[in-house]
């Protein structure tokens, strides 16, 4: 990669000023009128890349159908061979990508690349795929008849990203729809331009060691909000996976309902854990801890809502606090810190709010401060926080996207479990117990209604084997593992008769 290596010249929009490496992507440096990449870690320009315009929308969707047609004749174990090497350029980049999502998204370094591992790991899952897109057959109710059902390719997809993931949930759609046969537009998130771009270096660098992968199989599309609206709108998109907030998600849903194209849409999330009588609390501790500042708040599994049992509340609170304190917020890149910067200003503010309405509320809150002044006045460190409430208040049950931890108590399991579903999202949930019977009844149909509900760790940090997503308004979409790849295919039901005559299926007679 080292003839890729360019500088990238830090414009002072922090208080600082100076060049970092590129870590060997070329990412289009000063590309005049683009988008910026703040980094917010210290709030520098790490960059500028090229601006889509709605105008530049339509020439993408043609050029992702013209790849689609000549992709979806590609056998799928073939198009599983570019998927392969794709993971290998991933691997042999993994700690200069892990390392440009921590300057661009500001994740600390494991986190960073425990995301360009997940990347690994769904190519992993989508080369196996390639060989297992396995359709029925289906007993006929006819003599000499059979039926079949076939998974077909479906079409350009249009992949939108969030800054919280901004390489691993691209990833997630583009290595099961690539394998499916579908062509990738990405339109990535406004704040993390740059990742993107290194991405399809590394993409373009599979197609290379491939040979004949047709022109314009991915794209990476950045723009802003009015051009991801005219790409959302464009009816050459067979789907469009969106990754974001709730609001921008019924704004897709809309927008691709008229077409009844598909959606796959993985929105926010109001995450709990329920910690009961009998749970190991050291094991509590560190799962909330992780979970709950972690990522420094900003996944759409974080921790929001803990439900304590009032025998074990006092000292898990008690540890929770010391634990807190203890927690290393700072510069993500040095390898001591566990949090590192929110995203931007406005998240700050957004966090400062809620913990106002939650002082309003009767909360009694400790953290939530600002920190790390040596990161410059552009960089938006926060001390996670904790928040005793006294019941389950209106701004308990929004999703704020930042580290804020409300702990409240419960008596009975039904209470916590009502108390669990008792918000306008559906996305992931835990419960912390050593009795078998209270683990059964939160993942039974009469449990959690979220579409991740773990047991004895955290709602966060799920694996690729499964399905990740959720119900009401987390969107009700499924990606990843198990078999989310359906949803990038259409399915295709056959009849065939092999006999000498038309037997009609419910015995219809007519006669001619
Ligand atoms: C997200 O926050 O958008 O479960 C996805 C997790 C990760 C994915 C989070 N594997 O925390």
């Amino acid at each position: 990669a080292t003839e890729m290596d360019s500088e990238i010249v830090n414009e002072p929009v922090g208080g600082k000023s100076g060049t970092r490496r590129a870590l060997g992507f070329d990412l289009e440096a000063g590309v005049e009128g683009g988008m910026r990449s703040i980094s917010p870690i210290d709030g520098c320009v790490l960059g500028h890349v090229h601006r889509n315009m709605p105008a530049d929308a339509a020439g993408i969707a043609a050029r992702a159908v013209m790849a689609f047609d000549a992709w979806r004749r590609v056998p799928a174990p073939q198009r599983g061979e570019l998927v392969r090497l794709l993971g290998n350029e991933l691997r042999a980049a993994k700690t200069e990508l892990g390392r440009l999502v921590s300057l661009e998204a500001g994740k600390i370094e494991q986190e960073g690349l425990g995301e360009v591992q997940e990347m690994i790991d769904i190519c992993d899952f989508a080369v196996g795929l390639s060989r297992q897109l396995y359709g029925l057959t289906i007993a006929s109710e006819r003599p000499d008849h059979k039926m079949l059902e076939t998974w077909h390719p479906l079409g350009p997809c249009l992949v939108i990203t969030a800054f919280n993931f901004p390489v691993a949930v691209w990833a997630w759609n583009a290595a099961l729809a690539l394998v499916c046969g579908n062509s990738v537009v990405w339109k990535p998130s406004e704040k993390t331009p740059l990742t993107a771009l290194a991405v399809k270096q590394l993409f373009d660098k599979a197609c290379q060691a491939f040979g004949a992968v047709p022109g314009d199989l991915v794209q990476v599309a950045n723009g802003e909000r009015e051009f991801g609206e005219t790409l959302v709108a464009d009816a050459r998109f067979a789907l469009v996976s969106a990754t974001g907030s709730t609001r921008m998600g019924r704004q897709v849903a809309a927008a691709v309902a008229p077409r009844f194209a598909r959606t796959i849409l993985e929105l926010g999330g109001n995450n709990a854990t329920i910690v009961c009588k009998t749970a190991d609390l050291e094991l509590a501790r560190r799962a909330v801890v992780f979970a709950a500042a972690g990522t420094a708040g900003q996944r759409c599994t974080s921790l929001r809502r803990l439900f304590v049992h009032e025998s074990v509340h006092d000292e898990l609170v008690a540890s929770l606090k010391a634990a807190y304190r203890q927690i290393r917020v700072g510069d993500p890149l040095d390898g001591q810190t566990l949090v590192g910067p929110l995203i931007d200003r406005a998240a700050f503010e957004r966090m400062q709010h809620a913990l106002a309405c939650a002082r309003e509320q009767g909360g009694k809150v400790t953290g939530g401060e600002r920190t790390a002044p040596e990161m410059g006045e552009h960089a938006y460190y926060v001390r996670p926080a904790l928040v005793e409430m006294p019941s389950q208040t209106a701004i308990v049950r929004e999703e704020t996207f930042a580290p804020i931890l409300y702990v409240m108590k419960f008596a009975s399991l039904d209470e916590a479990i009502a108390l669990n579903n008792a918000v306008s999202y559906g996305l992931s949930s835990s419960i912390l117990t050593h009795d078998l019977r209270e683990s059964e009844r939160f993942v039974s149909a009469l449990g959690s209604d979220c579409g991740i509900a773990n047991v004895n760790m955290g709602p966060s940090g799920a694996e690729i084997g499964g399905a990740f997503g959720g119900e009401k308004d987390t969107g009700g979409g499924r990606e990843s593992g198990s078999d989310a790849w359906k949803g990038y295919m259409r399915r295709m039901t056959t009849a065939i008769n092999y006999g000498e005559s038309l037997p009609l299926a419910q015995g219809v007679r007519f006669d001619v």
